[in-house]
């Protein structure tokens, strides 16, 4: 056997064995990943969002995502039904339509909370769609970017009318998950996001926790974790006090 072949061979077992270790090596990070249910909570001297020791925390409220909701948002003593059907938001009242979504949105989620803190119940929704604006695109704007992206659009209910309060362009981030909840104590809801980052087909993967708070024109960015795994956001109180309850996972 020539030496040529003999290290030919010597090469293929080293490829082979390098194959197996990391197969092992893959196999080991995936069996070990687990998740975790962090709690977090806003420390106003460090104007963070500092990780909770207790993951205890007695729950007297919680603020978690709905698909079917109630509530008189045009104050006309008539409650609407706020039900999401299939990526859809279906607004009635008195088993009257009185909006429901277009047709090419597709609507994770909705959240009838006060966004813009001006005392009137709003309309939130996390709405993926092709082009770049809301339902208006500006006049100097020529061309619009029709890819499917996702937006965060405030509307309101007013005399049976949906109106729209604030519409987001493609957000850099699209939001896997929202809920709003006033987490730094100031009186006023806070916008509270797992951001991803955009994969196939409109898929988020949760890779931050983040605050927003409304600035009369729109959302600031308030505070925004490392980057991670996040999932599952939940709001939970108690003594007065927001925490953010989110799964993360770790190795
Ligand atoms: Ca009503
Ligand atoms: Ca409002
Ligand atoms: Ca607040």
């Amino acid at each position: 056997m020539s030496s040529k072949k003999i290290s030919k061979n010597i090469l293929s077992i080293f490829i082979l064995l390098l194959s197996a270790i990391l197969c092992c090596w893959l196999y080991f990070v995936v069996q070990n990943r687990q998740v975790h249910k962090l709690v977090y909570f806003w420390d106003n001297t460090e104007k963070i969002l500092q990780l909770s020791k207790s993951n205890e925390i007695l729950q007297s409220k919680l603020v978690v995502k709905n698909f079917e909701q109630e509530a008189d948002l045009d104050n006309d003593l008539l409650k609407e039904n706020y039900q999401l059907i299939n990526k859809q938001l279906l607004i009635t009242e008195d088993d009257k339509i009185l909006w429901q979504s277009p047709a090419d949105w597709q609507v994770d989620s909705f959240v009838l909370a006060d966004a813009d803190n001006d005392g009137v119940v709003d309309i939130n929704l996390s709405v993926w769609k092709p082009g770049n604006f809301g339902t208006s695109q500006p006049f100097w704007v020529k061309e619009n970017d029709m890819s499917i992206k996702n937006h965060f659009f405030v509307f309101n209910l007013v005399d049976n009318q949906v109106k729209a309060l604030w519409q987001s362009s493609n957000l850099e981030k699209p939001n896997c998950e929202f809920l709003l909840a006033d987490i730094d104590n100031d009186q006023k809801n806070d916008l509270v996001v797992i951001e991803g980052e955009y994969g196939d087909n409109a898929s988020c993967q949760g890779k931050y926790l983040a605050i927003w708070k409304w600035n009369d024109w729109g959302f600031s960015n308030y505070w925004r974790s490392l980057p991670g795994e996040f999932a599952n956001l939940q709001i939970e109180a108690n003594n007065k006090q927001n925490y953010i309850t989110i799964n993360s996972v770790s190795f």
